[in-house]
């Protein structure tokens, strides 16, 4: 991508920690876009629960196309008591996700330097494996409901829903992943006990993974695939997963690498027709909120994803190695055992960049 080359960001720091996490990304942002000729043009949007309690919405009814203006979008955190978890997060998050078709959603699971994770024993060449999440579909869906609400008989029913062509695309974006790397393939399925949706699956997948040279496919149930993550976390490559389930093993995988404060999220539009969004995976953390204490590097990970995905690669190896640095001799936040604030960490991070030759991060 050329120099100079200016980048429309809508900013969504939303609710409860992500108020806090989103300024620290940005100055790094800014300062990495300075050094290597990138200009940042923030769109800030205060759309989130607090907007909710003032309109009625999360975010403004044109919002959606307020996002189609922008090259990427940069999220927070959703969600705060007082708004029902299912409103907040069906009034911003999945309708951008499912609008933007951003189909996958990418989480890395690897072990920075400085980090240690709460296992006893990780690999020797320690944690790296990604996760892919099927980000549009599966057990995200509207179809079912609610009758006879308050009555003896009240009941809900909520429809699962996975298409061929659905599970092809993520599947096959899995597969360039896992052969770009180890050539491993592993996909959760539950196929002995979801009779439809899951066998499905399994068959999709199976006839993507033949069509390909080269990849090695791994089939687990679910369950024993959380096991397995905890018990040999270093057999794992690239995990493809629907979008529940790609959901639960990632927070395990936040946890394996130590903090779910620094796991990042990439909802990818793959083909970058339409504006992507880079999250931490962690929540909006009410009980921690406003203390200045949450960790800012789950969201200047997601910060690197973005970088990486319009093509800035080196941009982004500077601030993961700052990241690295900060970790194994800066500030720590409370997640991480210390007793530094967001802002500490966000200050040594800065200091650490500028540290790291432009061109030669390690
Ligand atoms: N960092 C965004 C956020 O608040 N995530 C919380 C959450 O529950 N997300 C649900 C999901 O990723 O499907």
């Amino acid at each position: 991508m050329a120099d100079h080359a200016t980048y429309r960001i809508a900013v969504i720091p939303g609710d409860g920690i992500g108020t806090e996490v989103m300024p620290p990304a940005l100055e790094l942002l800014e300062q990495v876009g300075h050094d290597h000729g990138l200009q940042f043009e923030w769109r800030h949007l205060d759309w989130g629960c607090e907007y909710y309690t003032r309109t009625g919405a999360m975010m403004p009814e044109d919002g959606l196309d307020q996002l189609a203006e922008c090259d990427q979008v940069l999220l927070g955190a959703v969600g705060y008591p007082g708004v029902p978890d299912h409103v907040s997060l069906w009034g911003l998050l999945i309708p951008i996700r499912r609008h933007f078709d951003q189909y996958v959603n990418l989480r890395p699971v690897r072990l920075l330097p400085g980090l240690t994770s709460p296992l006893r024993t990780v690999p020797e060449d320690g944690l790296d494996f990604l996760v892919v999440r099927e980000n549009s579909e599966g057990e995200y869906s509207e179809a079912g409901g609610r009758m006879f609400r308050g009555t003896p008989r009240e009941m809900a029913v909520q429809e699962s829903v996975f298409t061929r062509h659905g599970i092809e695309r993520v599947v096959d974006y899995a597969l360039d992943l896992a052969q770009s790397r180890g050539g491993h393939l592993s996909s959760a399925t539950k196929s002995n006990g979801i009779i439809h949706t899951m066998p499905f699956w399994d068959e999709v997948v199976r006839e993507r993974v033949a069509a390909r040279e080269g990849v090695q496919l791994r089939e687990y149930h679910v369950d024993a695939l959380a096991a397995a993550f905890v018990l040999d976390p270093g057999r794992f490559d690239v995990v493809v997963a629907s979008n529940l389930f790609g959901d639960i093993l990632t927070d395990l995988g936040a946890a394996l690498i130590g903090s779910i404060g620094i796991a990042p999220s990439a909802n990818l539009n793959p083909a970058g027709e339409k504006p992507s969004m880079f999250e931490p995976v962690h929540g909006s953390a009410p009980d921690i909120a406003g203390q200045g204490l949450a960790n800012p590097l789950g969201q200047v990970w997601a910060a690197v994803m973005m970088l990486e995905h319009m093509g800035h690669g080196d941009a982004a190896r500077r601030v993961e190695t700052a990241m690295g640095t900060v970790l194994s001799e800066g500030a720590r936040t409370p997640d991480l055992g210390g007793t530094a604030t967001t802002t500490d960490v966000g200050r040594d991070l800065l200091q650490a960049l500028a540290e790291v030759p432009t061109g030669g991060a390690a």
